[in-house]
């Protein structure tokens, strides 16, 4: 992509209603731009990282065996009935009429709908294991909707839904999903711990939230610091094998990590002193498993074995992809600006001309972007008649990971010069020499 014919919206001043630094880098770096309180259109650069991010979700529920579908965003209101949670739900489900006088809601999320999907077409055990889900923009009447995109009203969430025979198989997806939320995160290059949590308006006994550690974060969260060292890294996991899976779950969820909701300061106590930490967190998901909360109301059964009717055992899990884009920023940036993990950057590299116009720079950066589009990668140009400062100051602004400058005085020693976003590092080296490096750095070498 040039530079020169996208449209990156980037602001010069700190805009004054942003509290938090990710609400400020993505209004800076013409991400987002607000439309009325908690309601966001995506500019391309924020919507380039939100298709990143979404695409990972959609590889990994996918590696565990979860199946994609899309519901709608508005929803009958009958259908909430059935389960006694139109109106237990208040203010913050925004309720709608239509033209024929029905009552319909814009979906704050999905588990009665995923229930009449599943009674209307399934009715065998034979056909369980089941797991379905979508990613789809909800709509919740925050009462105070702020920082950006971390609490929105509208959102978009990745929310999926699991059907099994009993409760020994229902916890075996709960689990299953906690491993594959696990691996979701770390290839968006962040630590996000499970902690014991409380179920609100979804219900059920067993939920946990998932929390990256923030200043900013909305919750509080007390933890063992060892907690903060676990990795999933790349073993292998069968995740069919349900022992296999528990397994990492209990790794992962022995040490004491709890939000305040189920914090058990006597517990807490026992800790060694250095390992307590007390601090705020980012919620960027969360599973539940609730048995037969919404089944059975909503007469969602199947027949067993031994031909019994019974309802089927369900849980609920989901990820906060828009929150993601804001809880990535939190974790990672410095005071010029984003500092995009590799795995969700919107561009993978920008390539900085510091003398447009000179016939020797403006022919090897298209020789440049030439090489590294044949590598299949994304990179930004910025092919702009602008100063090399403002130009270095976009780059870091928008926080690609990799950078690689052209002038002639580096041309004339046959040499670009290669940055790390992360590290600040640059090295001089042949313009082939840096498009591999920058192959590599994302496995396409
Ligand atoms: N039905 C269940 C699981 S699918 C559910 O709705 N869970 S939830 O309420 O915990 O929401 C899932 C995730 O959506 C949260 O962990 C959070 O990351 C994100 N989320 C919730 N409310 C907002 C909001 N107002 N703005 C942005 N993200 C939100």
């Amino acid at each position: 992509m040039r530079l020169s014919r996208y449209f990156l919206p980037v602001l010069k001043e700190t805009p004054a209603e942003a509290q938090i630094v990710s609400h400020r880098l993505m209004l800076r770096a013409g991400m987002i731009r607000q439309q009325a309180a908690g309601i966001y259109s995506w500019l391309p650069l924020g919507l380039r990282v939100l298709r990143r991010i979404e695409a990972i979700v959609h590889e990994e529920q996918q590696r565990v065996g979860h199946i994609p579908v899309l519901m709608p965003t508005l929803q009958p209101a009958d259908l909430w009935r059935e389960s006694g949670r139109y109106d237990a739900y208040g203010q913050e489900m925004l309720r709608i009429r239509d033209r024929h006088d029905r009552d319909l809601l814009y979906g704050p999320t999905n588990e009665e709908m995923i229930t009449d999907i599943f009674r209307a077409h399934i009715g065998s055990y034979r056909d369980l294991p089941l797991t379905l889900y979508h990613i789809q923009w909800k709509f919740r009447d925050e009462i105070r909707p702020r920082f950006g995109v971390m609490r929105g009203r509208e959102f978009l969430m990745k929310d999926g839904y699991n059907f099994d025979l009993d409760k020994y198989a229902a916890i075996h997806a709960y689990n299953r999903h906690m491993l594959s939320y696990l691996r979701t995160y770390e290839r968006m290059g962040l630590t996000a711990i499970p902690m014991r949590a409380a179920s609100g308006p979804i219900g059920g006994d067993d939920t946990h939230e998932f929390l990256v550690l923030a200043s900013t974060g909305e919750s509080e969260v007390f933890y063992d610091s060892a907690v903060t060292e676990l990795r999933l890294g790349d073993r292998r996991i069968d995740h069919d094998d349900p022992a296999a899976v528990k397994a990492v779950c209990d790794e992962f969820t022995a040490l004491y990590a709890r939000t305040d909701e189920t914090h058990d300061p006597e517990l807490f106590a026992q800790l060694p002193e250095e390992r307590r930490y007390h601090g705020r967190g980012i919620e960027v998901g969360q599973i539940f498993y609730f048995g037969t909360k919404y089944s059975e109301p909503m007469g969602a059964t199947v027949t067993t074995p031994d031909g019994a009717r019974v309802p089927v055992h369900m849980g609920s899990h989901g990820i906060g992809v828009s929150r993601l884009v804001g809880a990535i920023i939190e974790a990672s940036h410095d005071e010029r600006g984003i500092i995009w993990p590799e795995g969700v950057a919107p561009f993978h590299v920008g390539i900085v001309n510091v003398k447009q116009g000179d016939h020797g720079a403006d022919s090897a950066c298209e020789g440049i972007l030439n090489a590294l589009t044949a590598r299949g990668l994304e990179p930004l140009y910025d092919d702009r008649e602008e100063r090399a400062g403002a130009k270095f100051a976009t780059m870091d602004l928008i926080g690609l990971p990799w950078r690689i400058t052209v002038g002639p005085r580096g041309l004339a020693k046959g040499q670009v010069e290669l940055a790390c976003r992360r590290t600040g590092e640059a090295e001089e080296m042949s313009p082939e020499a840096a498009v591999s490096r920058v192959a590599e750095a994302y496995g396409r070498a």
